[in-house]
């Protein structure tokens, strides 16, 4: 079975991709991946003549996706199928036109299931986690189990993505998942509805173990150039006895120096002391707004401010850089409040405070709450790539509106220098929006690279690394 990928962009290792790769690995398919910024996909797809033709989606991303899909279909009969946190929580995309299935949930066990009985002209049709079409009809089956022992899946293969990419082959920072779920409601997040369609174990956090994961990075070392890890877990090792046996083993065995997140709540003296034994570099936790009670009653994230100050102090003091996360443009919420949120940031002393625009994703609470509400400004199909694109949230004043845009560009360094703050009052109600954006990709791109993964590279990687970053939309 000839079986094709489609992949937009790589500029960021696509995890859930490369994990459904591995999966299909060795069995008997020819898989191959293609990816739109290096290659015309659907040029790529007539000469491949795939059997099948797989997506893995963002809401931010489905509509390039359903779009090259179309223009494949036109060219070639193909069966489409599509998986990852779209369809996952807005399976009515199989409505589209084109979607031939959809995956549901955790594709573990549920892709190659799916694909086996395709290629042997099996009953397809009805196969765990999948809604698919049969003539007119929509065949909608229920969810699988999802796979308790993570050390049981195949790590992701990464070959595929670094034959076609030599730069993300070369890039000595590459990324890594070790754990799946988080235990947290927050209502912005997909966590709360993945909890309802996992009810008895979604809340669990299946993680590998520290054997696993030290196993994966000397493989990944052995392979190919690496220097610094990005740890992309909700929360890295929220079992702390997982954190010591990992810790004791990393700082033998690996010892380079690593990002991850952590949730202040949790942040204690111990847990940063063995996250900074291990040489972890930079810790991320997330404030999202400044206002501890919207904070409780809208995004029902249950940390107060005293914890987060505590917790940016314990890590600051360990010698670990400090990174924040931040919404803006939240429903029900203003200027006003956004710019208690960056007040409350320079309280925190990050090294640098990431900030995205609040995007109502399909199913979470909060999303279903600024739609039922009349919040929206916008459709789910403008939600773009990434979140600091744009905001399709309503205010009072398209003005208001404006002025959290460009609040948005000129947050992180305003955090940075907090002596600009009444010169970023000012200039949050001028319209130099091109030159805010400017300013903002310049000072991520810069704080990034040096406060929160730095690590070594020659001329000429810097210069391609430096392209690609610039042509990413939003930054
Ligand atoms: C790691 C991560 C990132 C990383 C890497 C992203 C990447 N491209 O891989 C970084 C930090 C860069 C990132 C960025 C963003 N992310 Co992110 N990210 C995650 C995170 C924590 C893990 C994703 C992951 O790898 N999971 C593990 C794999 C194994 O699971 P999976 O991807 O779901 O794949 C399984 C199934 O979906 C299925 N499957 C997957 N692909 C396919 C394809 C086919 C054909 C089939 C059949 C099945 C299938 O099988 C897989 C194995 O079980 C998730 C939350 C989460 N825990 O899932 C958010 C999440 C995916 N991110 C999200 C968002 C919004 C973003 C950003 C837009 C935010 C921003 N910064 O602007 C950007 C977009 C970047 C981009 N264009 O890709 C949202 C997506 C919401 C939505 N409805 O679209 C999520 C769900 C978190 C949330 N906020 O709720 N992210
Ligand atoms: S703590 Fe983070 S990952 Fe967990 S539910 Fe809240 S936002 Fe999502």
């Amino acid at each position: 079975m000839k079986v094709l990928f489609v992949a937009r962009e790589i500029s960021y290792e696509p995890l859930g991709l490369m994990q459904v790769i591995s999966l299909l690995k060795g069995k008997g398919h020819e898989i191959d991946l293609v990816i739109s910024d290096y290659e015309d996909p659907v040029e790529y797809a007539a000469r491949f003549k795939p059997d099948l033709v797989g997506y893995n989606c963002l809401t931010g991303s489905y509509r390039y996706y359903s779009e090259i899909n179309r223009r494949i279909k036109e060219r070639m009969e193909t069966f489409s199928i599509f998986g990852g946190p779209h369809p996952t929580f807005f399976p009515e995309l199989i409505n589209e036109s084109g979607v031939d299935a959809i995956c549901i949930g955790e594709g573990d066990l549920a892709v190659p299931q799916f694909i086996e009985r395709y290629k042997n002209g099996g009953d397809y049709h009805h196969t765990n986690n999948w809604w698919v079409k049969r003539g007119d009809e929509i065949v909608k089956n229920p969810l699988g189990p999802l796979i308790m022992d993570l050390d049981s899946v195949p790590y992701v293969d990464r070959e595929i993505l670094y034959s076609k990419s030599t730069l993300a082959r070369k890039s000595k920072l590459k990324t890594f998942l070790f754990s799946r779920g988080c235990p947290f409601d927050c209502s912005y997040c997909f966590n709360h509805q993945f909890h309802l369609l996992y009810p008895s174990v979604g809340k669990k956090i299946r993680a590998r173990s520290a054997d696993s994961i030290i196993k994966e990075i000397k493989n990944v070392r052995d392979a190919y150039p690496l220097e610094f890890i990005s740890i992309f877990d909700d929360v890295f090792c929220f079992n702390i006895e997982l954190l010591r046996e990992f810790s004791c083993k990393y700082k033998k065995e690996i010892g380079l120096p690593f990002y991850c997140a952590q949730r202040a709540d949790i942040v204690n003296e111990e847990r940063t002391r063995l996250l900074k034994e291990a040489n972890c570099h930079a810790i991320s936790i997330g404030i999202e707004s400044g206002k501890q009670d919207y904070r409780f009653k809208y995004l029902k994230k249950h940390v107060t401010d005293e914890q987060i100050k505590n917790a940016s102090k314990i890590i600051k003091e360990s010698g670990i850089r400090l990174m924040t996360f931040n919404i803006l443009g939240l429903p029900a919420g203003g200027v006003d409040d956004d710019w208690q949120t960056l007040k409350f940031n320079i309280e925190c002393k990050p090294d640098f405070s990431a900030v995205f625009f609040f995007q109502p994703y399909p199913k979470t609470e909060l999303g279903e709450f600024a739609k039922k509400n009349n919040f929206l400004d916008g459709s789910m199909e403008e939600i773009g790539n990434s979140a600091a694109d744009r905001s399709i949230i309503k205010f009072k004043t398209k003005y208001e509106k404006r002025q959290i845009e460009r609040l948005l560009r000129l947050f992180p360094i305003t955090v940075r220098w907090p002596r600009l703050l009444s010169l970023t009052r000012m200039l949050i109600k001028l319209p130099m929006d091109g030159l805010y954006r400017f300013v903002y990709k310049v000072y991520k791109g810069y704080a990034l690279r040096n406060y929160i993964n730095p690590y070594k590279m020659t001329i000429i990687e810097y210069a391609q690394t430096l392209k690609r970053y610039w042509k990413r939309s939003g930054g």
